[in-house]
């Protein structure tokens, strides 16, 4: 799945793309099938007070969500909008529950990775879906070219953090808010200073999502190891999702 140029020319002139058929429909059955839709340790509460469930994990080989942060399909496209070579950082996966999931405030994710000692915003995230993505269920929503215009102040909204939501309204107007609308096995990359935002699932279908997470390798850290030591983010086989599910013998959950 090479990107063309004018994807890439779109990128960086959006500050996000979405790009159909990353991962074929088998790859979506066996990863949704590791969603733990029971799991009630990870509640994120919006404003309302509903809830979005979200996973993380911090390595690429120990589950399957890491073999997946490695398919060449999702990192050489990472590599390629990023324009140097990346480090894995973390990922999650993101469940809306059909009916009750919850939303996630306005907020770009630089807004707290800047906390974390980033010192430039070259970290980017794509988020995958797993079931289609729509209004309906609470699809992400991101401000076209707003990573042009520098991080903003960010506090808590709920448990999560948001970004300034007083500024914010006034700069609505300026930018398009675009639905990321996406099929099964599509996915959105996004640059970590564009706005994004989702809404409620008030569907009857569940939303589940996982989102891998990357830094330029010569991104520096306050307090980090020196970007010389870091490990670029290794390039999977073609099928290391199939791989690590035949190794691991997990089976495959058809689309409800
Ligand atoms: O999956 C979503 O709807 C949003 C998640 C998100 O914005 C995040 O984890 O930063």
């Amino acid at each position: 799945m090479p990107l063309t140029q004018g994807q890439v020319a779109r990128y960086h002139r959006d500050g996000y793309l979405i790009v159909e058929n990353v991962l074929t429909p088998r790859e979506v059955e066996l990863l949704r099938a590791q969603v733990n839709i029971a799991d009630p340790a990870s509640g994120f509460t919006d404003a309302s007070g509903k809830t979005s469930r979200l996973s993380f994990w911090g390595d690429t080989h120990s589950t399957i969500w890491g073999a997946a942060s490695t398919c060449p399909r999702i990192i050489n496209a990472i590599r390629i909008l990023t324009g140097e070579e990346v480090t894995f950082f973390h990922g999650k996966v993101t469940l809306k529950e059909a009916g009750t999931g919850g939303a996630w405030e306005w907020h770009q994710d630089f807004g707290y990775w800047y906390d974390q000692g980033y010192i430039f915003p070259r970290m980017m995230s794509v988020s995958v879906a797993l079931d289609a993505n729509d209004e309906a269920n609470g699809c992400l929503r991101v401000l076209r070219g707003s990573h042009l215009m520098g991080r903003m102040t960010h506090g808590r909204i709920a448990n999560q953090t948001g970004a300034d939501m007083e500024r914010l309204t006034k700069m609505m107007p300026f930018f398009e808010e675009v639905p990321a609308v996406m099929p099964p096995g599509a996915a959105l990359f996004f640059h970590c200073n564009t706005l994004h935002a989702s809404g409620q699932n008030t569907s009857d279908r569940h939303r589940r999502n996982f989102i891998a997470c990357y830094y330029a390798s010569a991104n520096p850290q306050i307090g980090g190891p020196p970007p010389a030591q870091r490990v670029p983010c290794p390039v999977g086989a073609e099928d290391v999702i199939e791989r690590y599910a035949a190794e691991h013998n997990l089976v495959p959950v058809p689309a409800a």
